[in-house]
């Protein structure tokens, strides 16, 4: 056997075994537990770097866990393959969008394998495969039948020179991407789904998702957003033709009623569009409020306007009191009712409107210990108005009448009463959750399986016609949808009524695709896309892991699919998602020449003075700060890199041991040698067996009746070993899991060195103990460095591969603490410590303490001239 490990030759020919062998190839009827394990799949968007590897190692390290311990593992892999990039590369490159992404396939699937993952790849799917869309427009169907699919009218983002729509990410500053026009909004029929009729389900049973980051369950319940508020009617003097209009207001405040200083209504909401019908210059409002993006944020970030109109609103509570009304560029048309009554004093967008166009600001919520007192109440309620904010803490009520002295919570419990009373209002509940518009007007997408027929309106296409292909033959030539461009495509007769009709051209947000993919994952190949039983059999996914960025949207809309399904009779779970892992990002330093260009990383080199220079030519290098890998800035490191280098194990177990997998984590050069000093240090151990084969016991020797105190040592550092990287797997711990490595590996290096390799005095129990030290270093080590630890068995002497091998089972007996840890001096300074048997003698320290390899550096081949060892304290070695 070779000293080195060569991972170049080593890790391509397992990776060759597994699969010729199918070894992760997963069947449902398999009668052990299941375990599904799922990283959140990519969109292929060119190539991966090892920054986009580290969630799917760590999904990888679970799955290999789970199958070691005896579970059947399903562990799939698949594409979010639609999306816009792919039509952004027809239009600039002149590649057809399908073209473009199964190349992208292909390349990222190479990338893929060549990291060791153990996916079954055989369950592998593309969302933009007409087989993989054509369940999905079924399951629109289905939807649509049981009321949680729906069309209405809603605004979209138009470019008037492209003659477009856009994507809110297509608008830049208000303006679209490509002609830089100022964006318009306009009311298109777009398809919705009815997420809100879940909002209750999905916001209570975040509670029982106790395996999900407590961060992500907030961020949902924050979207959700449940109110408790009331709705309030406000008379209206001066709406033309109708006198007895009361206009509905939607507040969480009903208690700062007396406070009210104007009401205001949202541009688009139905009472400003008929006053606009006379009146241009609340036509020229509206017009200008349309110029921001459709986005929540957008409206919000934009500076609050104004138009006020000749109506006045009738207070509910004060006799004879009427105040403004506005239309307001912040009122939102989908956010309660779309109207809202102002209380400047108290809301910080209402005090800059009012003081704005010079409203009234009257102060009725006071800090408890001012409102007690009169003239410190007065004093208070004069300085408020005059400076820059509003008071939005608690408090009690003031100047309201009869809610004076009233706590804000008593406060709203009596307006709400009186309102009831009055026939002015009611409490209710209101969700800041809204429907989810699914219509795009692009290409690349699922089609929308919809017929629109004059005379019997928006039909389903029939089963049998599914799926509805994306025609291939478009041009990206002009900006617009190609779909409604294509001469021919979108003509057809109606399924119901025979008559010449027209396809919906909209696709569906490509959210809808990763919505269910993971239930798709759970069919084998061949049998039906969504078949219940076996969405049943795998549902939920025990372990989901991916980033961060998807807390809200893709986590939220998976979990309505998911009921929408259960409410379709298609699964009988509702939560997809047991247990959710987010994961940190790898970060690296950045690179610039002397022009200021972006350098890759192996395109530089740090010398012995700790300057980087261009390997190329020598020149300086500017060094950043250590950032997310990007391919615009060049800090990337792709996996080829690695693997023609150091190896795959080396980059996963790096990405495993750096910092807590939540955290961020730099690559470094020095941190891949790390690894790779220890996959050598592995090697070499195993290797030592093999030299001293003839006295350490074969595989399947039976087990010794009593162990030397050295062989129990040892015995006792392994089953630590096994219990503590167990425990730390589970609870994906895995750089905890990496330093019980190292520290097991250094047990074992120590008691390597202690023993007396002659055949006179040999230690047979420990030999058994070191035989088993090595076999379940090389079984602990399995899920993080594979390739390395399938190596390491066969030399070991076994037939069967490491995969198919169980994970070792910790001896209670040898958990309990016997052993001791001791520090070792090199001359006087620290350079390690030694964990041995508590009753070990002199000369076993000695040696165990000489065996380190900190030490043993240190030492740096000098001879020893003297070693003190101070029982159960310290070793000091003089040299
Ligand atoms: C009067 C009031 C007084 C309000 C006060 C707040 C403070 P959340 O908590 O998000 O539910 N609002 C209602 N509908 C709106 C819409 N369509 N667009 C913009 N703003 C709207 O917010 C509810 C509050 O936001 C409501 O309570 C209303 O202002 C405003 F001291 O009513 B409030
Ligand atoms: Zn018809």
């Amino acid at each position: 056997m070779s000293t080195r490990y060569n991972a170049r030759a080593s890790e391509p020919k397992w990776q060759k075994i597994w699969e010729d062998r199918q070894s992760f190839r997963t069947r449902n009827d398999d009668p052990r537990p299941k375990y599904y394990v799922l990283e959140m799949f990519p969109y292929p968007s060119g190539r991966i770097h090892i920054g986009h590897g580290r969630n799917y190692v760590m999904g990888d390290v679970v799955a290999r866990f789970k199958r070691m311990k005896g579970f059947n593992v399903l562990h799939p892999m698949g594409w979010d393959a639609f999306g816009l990039p792919a039509e952004n590369a027809a239009m600039e490159r002149k590649v057809h969008p399908k073209q473009w992404t199964y190349e992208n396939i292909e390349a990222m699937k190479a990338q893929l394998k060549l990291l060791g993952l153990s996916l079954d790849w055989s369950r592998e799917i593309a969302t933009c495969d007409p087989s993989y869309y054509a369940e999905q427009q079924k399951i629109f169907i289905e939807f649509l039948k049981h009321g949680l699919v729906y069309r209405k009218e809603s605004e979209v983002n138009w470019d008037p020179v492209d003659n477009t729509v856009l994507a809110n990410e297509q608008v830049i500053d208000g303006r679209g991407w490509r002609s830089g026009a100022l964006v318009e909004r306009r009311r298109l029929a777009q398809w919705f789904f009815r997420i809100t009729a879940f909002a209750d389900e999905l916001l209570a049973a975040l509670d029982d998702l106790p395996r999900w980051p407590e961060k992500v369950r907030t961020m949902q319940k924050n979207w959700i957003g449940r109110s408790e508020g009331a709705r309030v009617f406000w008379p209206l003097e001066g709406v033309p033709g109708d006198p007895g209009y009361r206009l509905e207001i939607y507040t969480t405040r009903p208690d700062t009623l007396y406070g009210a200083s104007f009401c205001a209504l949202s541009p688009d909401h139905p009472l400003t569009r008929k006053l606009a019908e006379d009146d241009a210059e609340l036509r020229a409002f509206i017009a200008d409020c349309k110029h921001v993006g459709t986005s929540a944020e957008a409206i919000e970030t934009a500076e609050k306007k104004g138009y006020r109109t000749a109506l006045r609103a009738r207070h509910p509570f004060i006799e004879g009191a009427t105040v403004p009304v506005y239309v307001a560029n912040f009122v939102l048309m989908d956010y309660g009712t779309g109207a809202i009554f102002a209380c400047p004093a108290h809301d910080q967008r209402d005090f800059d409107f009012a003081k704005k166009y010079g409203l009234p600001i009257l102060p009725v919520v006071a800090p408890k210990d001012v409102a007690a007192d009169a003239g410190k109440r007065a004093a208070w309620a004069a300085a408020l108005p005059a400076g820059d904010e509003a008071y939005t803490d608690d408090g009690v009520a003031i100047n309201s009448g009869f809610l004076d002295g009233l706590d804000v919570e008593a406060a709203k419990r009596a307006a709400i009463e009186r309102l009831k009373a009055d026939g002015a209002g009611e409490g209710t509940v209101n969700f800041r959750l809204r429907d989810w518009g699914v219509s795009r007007q692009r290409y690349w997408g699922c089609p929308i399986p919809i017929v629109h027929c004059e005379a019997c309106g928006p039909v389903p296409v029939p089963e049998k016609d599914l799926p509805v292909e994306l025609p291939e033959d478009v041009s990206f030539d002009v900006p617009g949808n190609p779909l409604d461009r294509h001469p021919t495509w979108k003509h057809v007769d109606c399924p119901q009524c025979g008559k010449p009709a027209r396809r919906e051209t909209d696709t569906m947000d490509t959210f809808v695709d990763s919505s269910w993919y993971f239930a798709r994952f759970a069919s084998e190949p061949g049998s039906a896309p969504l078949g219940r039983e076996a969405a049943d059999h795998w549902l939920p996914v025990d372990q989901y892991i991916g980033g961060i960025e998807h807390a809200i949207l893709h986590l939220l809309y998976a979990r309505f699919f998911t009921r929408g399904l259960e409410k379709c009779g298609r699964l009988s779970v509702k939560e997809p998602f047991g247990g959710l892992f987010t994961q940190g990002m790898i970060i690296h330093e950045t690179y610039k020449d002397t022009e200021g260009r972006w350098l890759f990383p192996e395109d530089v080199e740090r010398g012995e003075d700790g300057k980087v220079r261009k390997i190329a030519d020598g020149t300086p290098v500017t060094v950043g700060a250590p950032e997310k890998m990007s391919k615009s800035k060049k800090n990337v490191v792709p996996p080829e890199v690695v693997a023609d280098s150091y190896g795959v194990d080396c980059a996963r177990w790096f990405m495993l041991s750096d910092t807590p997998p939540e955290r961020d984590s730099e690559w470094t050069q020095g941190g891949v040698e790390g690894a790779w000093r220890l996959v050598q240090r592995i090697w070499r151990l195993v290797g030592e067996a093999g030299e001293r084969a003839r006295l350490i016991p074969p595989a399947g020797t039976p087990k010794p009746e009593s162990f030397s105190a050295e062989a129990e040592a040892l015995r006792r550092a392994v089953h630590q070993a096994i219990a503590a990287i167990d425990e730390n797997i589970e609870a994906l711990r895995f750089n905890v899991a990496v330093a019980n490595v190292y520290e097991l590996v250094n047990a074992v290096a120590s008691a390597a060195g202690t023993a007396s390799w002659k055949a006179e005095t040999f230690d047979r129990s420990l030999g058994w103990a070191f035989r088993e030290a090595l076999e379940t270093l090389v079984l602990l080590i399995g899920p993080m460095m594979p390739h390395l630890a399938e190596e390491a068995w066969q030399t070991l002497g076994h037939d069967a591969l490491l995969v198919d091998s169980a994970w070792p089972v910790a001896d209670p007996a040898l958990l309990v603490e016997d052993s001791i840890t001791i520090a070792v001096q090199v001359n006087g300074k620290r350079r390690d410590e030694l964990t041995i048997a508590r009753d070990a003698d002199q000369a076993t320290v000695e040696r165990a303490a000489l065996a380190l390899e900190k030490v043993e550096k240190a030492i740096d081949g000098k001879a020893v001239r003297k070693v003190i060892v101070v029982p159960g304290k310290i070793v000091n070695i003089v040299v």
